[in-house]
């Protein structure tokens, strides 16, 4: 971990994660006020909250553990109360054949509480929380590497989602942001899916679906092919209040930057930086 300092960052301070980290998002989960993060481990299969201090130090991280395979997590005021939860995937799944979504609540002093569990797609690669449905609840959306599709999983109240609805998302979804990418107003999913990687079949592309404001989406709107298409980050990069995509090409070694059209469709992917491997990223406010 880097602090934000007046020129850049701080010198790095480590955090020892558990056995085979995969996963880290920002919350507060215990209402002080200060900022505290979550970690996924996969092996055993948990989740460890670090308590911020708001001085730049962490408390030693609380384990919860939720069983084999726990990877991308997501934090979100699931239950309406001050504190962030975690919707933590999972795969393979001791409760649900493929893979999963487990709802970890956060009680009192922060500490994880296991709320539901919930079927999704076949290996859930990636998780996004948002409000689809524009309730105030936080809702649940995963990309389902092996089954082709994504999950989207409504909060129907008291800490609890409802079933999966499922929406076909092109071979091998393997990454999902929600953004505004048509500017109406209404929560929209996007979706990068890497497509064949043995050459036997479609290049990847990024697939953008539609919200309508009550938890449904339109009919995916389609890029032009990417070659190993592998992460993705939902933000307006032109300015014009409509989100944009920049995603990575792991074999082109490149990212790729999209500019949402007035429709929403995913412009043409144009690259804007070469690197040696383009795999994993995120945006943010840096200066
Ligand atoms: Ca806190
Ligand atoms: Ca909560
Ligand atoms: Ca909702
Ligand atoms: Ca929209």
């Amino acid at each position: 971990m880097r602090l934000g300092a007046t020129n850049g960052f701080g010198p790095e301070s480590r955090i020892p994660a558990g056995n085979v980290p995969n996963d880290v998002a920002v919350g507060e989960m215990d209402g002080d006020g200060f900022e505290d993060f979550v970690v996924s481990n996969v092996y055993p299969g948990e989740v460890v909250v670090h308590h911020g201090t708001g001085t730049g130090s962490f408390t030693a991280g609380l384990s919860h553990v939720v069983g084999r395979g726990a990877r991308p997590l997501a934090v979100g005021r699931i239950d309406g109360d001050e504190r962030d939860d975690v919707a933590v995937a999972q795969t393979p799944s001791a409760f649900v054949e493929g893979g999963g979504v487990e709802i970890l609540l956060a009680g009192p002093g922060g500490t994880l509480g296991r709320g539901g569990r919930y079927a999704t797609g076949t290996q859930p690669e990636a998780i996004a929380v948002a409000d689809f449905d524009e309730d105030g609840r936080p809702d649940v959306a995963t990309a389902n590497l092996l089954s082709n599709d994504t999950s989207v999983l409504l909060n129907i109240g008291g800490g609890m989602l409802g079933p999966e609805a499922r929406l076909a998302a092109g071979l091998q979804p393997i990454d999902i942001g929600s953004g505004n990418v048509d500017g109406d107003g209404h929560r929209d999913l996007i979706v990068v899916n890497r497509g064949s990687t043995n050459g036997q079949g479609p290049l990847g592309s990024v697939w953008t679906f539609r919200g309508r404001g009550n938890g449904t989406f339109d009919p995916a709107l389609t890029s032009d092919p990417i070659l190993r298409a592998e992460q993705l980050t939902v933000g307006d990069f032109t300015g014009d209040a409509r989100d944009d995509i920049i995603t990575s090409s792991f074999t082109d070694k490149q990212y790729l930057r999209l500019t949402s059209s007035p429709s929403g469709a995913p412009g043409t992917p144009s690259p804007i930086f070469f690197g040696r491997v383009a795999q994993c990223f995120a945006t943010g406010d840096v200066d």
